[in-house]
C-alpha cells in the first residue's frame, strides 16, 4: 500500500519538498538535478506570486503544491538512503 504524503502527516503548514526552480522559468528540478515528472500543484500554481521569486515548492497539509519565495522559512523534508551513516554534531 503507497502512503501519501502531506503536511499534515508532521503537522506542520507547509514542507519543502526540496523541489526548485533554478532557472527560474517555472521549470522544476529536484535537488539531486532531476526533472519533475509528477506534480501536484494547487488551483491555480505555480503563480510566482507578484513575481516574487518564488522558487521552491512547498507541500501543503492538504498534499498541494505551492511555488514559494526564499525569503520564507519552512521546514523540509528529505529521502535518504536506506542504509546511511548520519552523524550529529
Ligand atoms: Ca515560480
Ligand atoms: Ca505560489
Amino acid at each position: 500500500m503507497r502512503r501519501s504524503l502531506s503536511a499534515k502527516v508532521l503537522d506542520v503548514r507547509s514542507l519543502w519538498i526540496r523541489l526548485n526552480d533554478p532557472q527560474k522559468d517555472q521549470r522544476f528540478k529536484w535537488v539531486d538535478g532531476s526533472w519533475v515528472s509528477y506534480t501536484n500543484w494547487n488551483i491555480g500554481e505555480p503563480n510566482n506570486y507578484n513575481n516574487n521569486g518564488e522558487y521552491y515548492v512547498l507541500i501543503r497539509n492538504d498534499g498541494t503544491w505551492n511555488d514559494f519565495p526564499e525569503s520564507g522559512r519552512a521546514p523540509f523534508i528529505c529521502k535518504m538512503p536506506r542504509r546511511c551513516e548520519c552523524f550529529f554534531i
